[in-house]
């Protein structure tokens, strides 16, 4: 989609501070993190959201999950992390490429709200 930002982040059109980069997918840190280490795993192809993918998405969201704890593991987070996945208006997504939020770096409370 030529007007999504995320499209243009993960292609590199737009820098951002990426922390890994495959064919298919793009990791980098959020440019407001609300922990001391979070950073998205977004993929490169376009999909609104996960409410919008399909069967044909199944390897590409395992991707995506299995990346999480590696990914948070080089970045130091050796005690645990959290992962999101904001999901619609109602769910809190303010950009509709799908991208799963992993941070953590200071004890989180078990609370989801
Ligand atoms: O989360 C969207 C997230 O995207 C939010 O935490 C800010 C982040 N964001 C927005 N613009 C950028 C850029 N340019 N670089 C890095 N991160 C960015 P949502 O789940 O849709 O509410």
């Amino acid at each position: 989609m030529s007007d999504c930002l995320f499209c243009k982040l993960a292609s590199g059109e737009i820098p951002s501070k990426q922390i890994y980069s495959d064919d298919e997918v793009v990791a980098f840190h959020d440019i407001h993190p609300v922990a001391p280490v979070h950073f998205l795993i977004v993929p490169k192809t376009h999909v609104d959201s996960l409410a919008h993918a399909g069967p044909e998405h199944e390897a590409l969201l395992g991707k995506m999950l299995l990346l999480a704890p590696r990914l948070a593991a080089e970045q130091g987070l050796k005690d645990g992390f959290r992962t999101v996945i904001n999901t619609g208006h109602g769910g809190g997504q303010t950009f509709f490429h799908l991208h799963v939020h992993v941070f953590g770096g200071n004890t989180m409370s078990p609370d989801l709200a």
